[in-house]
């Protein structure tokens, strides 16, 4: 057992119990598969590489390692994004914001010396449905902001620039990142912040994802990713986190990490929350995240004030 690879007991939160866990294809041994591989074949990162992923801990665990939960990603000093499953499940109470909080700009868990931001309210998608993990998304807005600092601590773009019909297009590559399991068939979470790439392998259109039965994958609210050569993918506790993809210089969350059927079974890719579905839900929920946020609409459309035909100002300056 190595000090980046310890086994983690038990879990406080809602564990998330993806659907199909426990199906065919759950216990999948990938053939070149080392004991020191990463999230699932992934590698170690610093922070600095993915300075928008956050990790969500247990408020009453002070060892961060034990108190990870799952993951998420920074959207401004005040914004955090998540998925719901990580806090609402069909059989336990919802988590309370009091229950959480975040952990920002850290690589290694459980090294001591972290400073952890208080949550004020865990805003759930209303439609959110545990049965299915349909929209799973969830916006937390921080107690007190998180102290962006441009390099450990840096939010990710929203899809606000991209074209919600064609983007992300199969075959880009994605950067999915945390400090999931890093073994298909056992628990082995790491200290270590671990990252793969993966590609989208779905377009917005295209209605199929791997194996799964038509209807579990929903292309309208998720997204479909993968590396099926060494088998590179999300695991539990990676839930939450971001799937990146960088655009023209400009990181861009794309996918929440959301679900799938085991870890890197070449029939069950992972499947992510489609950010783009939901930026007008985000937009009504944390209005200053939006990129049109205090453009004074009224201001600009406002006629000029006239007296006798003409505009004040001429008046004014006529009369000097
Ligand atoms: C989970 O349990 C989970 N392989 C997250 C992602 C994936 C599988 C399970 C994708 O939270």
């Amino acid at each position: 057992m190595t000090l980046n690879s310890v086994i983690k007991w038990g879990c406080f939160l809602v564990v998330s119990i993806p659907i199909g866990s426990g199906l065919a294809g759950y216990v999948s041994a990938q053939p070149g598969n080392k004991d020191d591989d990463r999230i699932i074949n992934g590698q170690e990162v610093n922070i600095s590489q993915v300075p928008w992923q956050v990790a969500v801990v247990s408020s009453s665990e002070p060892n961060d390692f034990y108190a990870q939960s799952c993951g998420a990603s920074i959207l401004s000093e005040n914004w955090i994004l998540s998925a719901a499953h990580c806090f609402v499940s069909a059989d336990q109470p919802n988590t309370a914001a009091a229950d959480i909080e975040i952990l920002a700009g850290v690589t290694t868990l459980g090294e001591g010396g972290s400073s952890r931001t208080a949550v004020q309210q865990i805003i759930a998608h209303p439609s959110y449905d545990p049965s299915t993990t349909n929209n799973d998304i969830a916006l937390l807005k921080l107690a007190a902001p998180v102290g962006l600092n441009g390099t450990s601590k840096k939010p990710i773009a929203l899809p606000f620039e991209q074209l919600t019909a064609t983007w992300p297009a199969a075959n880009t590559p994605a950067t999915v990142s945390g400090w999931g399991n890093t073994s298909t068939t056992e628990s082995v979470y790491p200290q270590a912040l671990m990252a793969a790439e993966v590609d989208v392998l779905t377009s917005p259109s295209e209605t199929q994802c791997g194996s799964y039965p038509t209807g579990d994958y929903v292309p309208d609210t998720m997204l479909c990713a993968a590396e099926m050569t060494v088998g590179k993918d999300a695991c539990q506790g990676d839930s939450g986190g971001p799937l990146a993809v960088e655009v023209a210089g400009t990181w861009t969350l794309a996918g929440i990490v959301s679900w799938g059927y085991g870890c890197a079974d070449p029939q069950y890719p992972g499947v992510y929350t489609r950010v783009t579905s939901f930026l007008d839900w985000i937009k009504s929920e944390a209005p200053e995240l939006d990129p049109d946020y205090g453009d004074n609409e009224e201001e600009e459309e406002e006629e000029e004030e006239v007296t006798n035909g003409l505009p004040v100002w001429l008046l004014y300056e006529a009369t000097k």
